[in-house]
């Protein structure tokens, strides 16, 4: 077998083992994801048993010293040069897959070469190529939607023009925004789509200028159409799974929910996050069940998404519900239903921060731990 070949081998083995566990790693430490993590591991395991038999040979003809790709000594020191430069966690997903992508697909090559044929199978090479095409796939998307979701904390404001006292609905939004909204949701059950449509074009665009997150309740079609960061589901909408699938990998799904088993099932259908109420009585939303704070505290220690906390929430409540756990709270008229919009929203983003600096300070005394 050639010495060149051989080499070649050995660097993409090596090239391949260690994007492979780039990505492990990102699924294991950053995201938790147990099934993900061992795919990539039992990929990585794999490929490393498929080689097994030529170890001797490649470590044997390993010259890393004379490898004329071998950074400089001095090249420990220097920065990134500009197009080498990560973005994010998305970037490194996307250079390590790729990286094992390319290795596998050399590999792939060489073992169909008559000296290798017999030693390595191109088949699997193959096959171990795709997984990782369909791993990066899921990490991308999972890192992208945890990145929304992670912005979600805070105060989430639902526009809703019925309830807006005849304010146009980009001004309200405007002062949200300005109050210290983290997201803001487009709900209407009454507009027709088309005049909704440039509703939420607007409102897409204040907030990508805010950098807030912005969402459509019930309408995946519009959310589409306005590339919102996600869309918002309840039992009368599109089924979970179905909107999961249409939307595109880096958009999130929110869902509402009155119960537990409800919320359990939801996250394992895909929501990214889960939206509880009506945590008190409220007159905004007609029909509701009022599930109080003992389910809000249920879901939170048995889901691993955000979640939501919704219904009748006002300044007065709500570092209770902060208290019980919420990572967001969602409200229309303690908003909507003030003459100052901004000051309204601000004040319940000071409620909540105190209410979960009083949180974060209590679970910190020793008594507590
Ligand atoms: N879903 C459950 S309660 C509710 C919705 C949309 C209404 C929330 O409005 P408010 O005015 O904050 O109680
Ligand atoms: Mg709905």
């Amino acid at each position: 077998m050639s010495l060149q070949v051989l080499r070649t081998i050995d660097a993409n083995v090596n090239r391949s083992r260690e994007g492979l566990r780039v990505l492990e790693d990102i699924a294991r430490y950053l995201l938790n994801d147990v099934e993900l993590s061992r795919r990539l591991r039992s990929l990585r395991h794999d490929l490393a048993r498929e080689t097994v038999s030529l170890n001797a040979a490649l470590l044997s003809h390993r010259d890393s010293a004379h490898d004329v790709g071998r950074p400089p000594d001095s090249g420990g020191g220097q920065r990134l040069s500009e197009s080498m430069s990560l973005r994010g966690l998305q970037d490194v997903v996307t250079a390590n897959a790729r990286r094992a992508e390319e290795a596998l697909r050399v590999i792939e090559e060489l073992a169909k070469l008559p000296e290798l044929r017999h030693t390595l199978t191109a088949g699997r090479f193959e096959q171990a190529r795709f997984a990782v095409y369909d791993a990066e796939r899921e990490l991308f998307s999972r890192i992208s939607r945890r990145d929304k979701t992670d912005r979600l904390s805070g105060l989430y404001v639902i526009v809703d023009r019925q309830f807006a006292a005849g304010r146009d609905e980009t001004d309200v939004t405007r002062m949200a925004i300005e109050g210290g909204a983290s997201a803001i949701q487009l709900r209407d059950k009454q507009a027709a789509k088309g005049e909704l449509l440039l509703v939420a074009q607007k409102l897409r665009k204040l907030c990508g200028q805010a950098g807030i997150l912005f969402i459509v309740n019930d309408h995946l079609d519009l959310a589409l159409a306005v590339d919102a960061d996600g869309v918002h589901v309840g039992r009368h909408d599109l089924p979970l799974p179905v909107v999961r699938s249409a939307l595109p990998i880096d958009k999130i799904v929110g869902c509402s929910v009155t119960t537990l088993s409800r919320a359990v099932e939801a996250q394992d259908e895909g929501a990214d996050y889960i939206a509880v109420g009506s945590i008190f009585p409220t007159t905004t939303k007609s029909g509701t069940t009022v599930v109080g704070l003992d389910v809000l505290r249920q879901i939170k220690r048995r889901v691993s998404v955000p979640v939501v906390a919704i219904g009748g929430i006002n300044r007065d409540n709500i570092g209770q519900v902060v208290e019980a756990g919420a990572n967001s709270v969602a409200v229309v008229s303690a908003v909507l239903g003030e003459e100052d919009v901004r000051e309204a929203g601000h004040q319940l983003v000071l409620q909540m921060k105190r209410a979960s600096e009083e949180r974060g300070t209590d679970s910190q005394t020793p008594s507590q731990a």
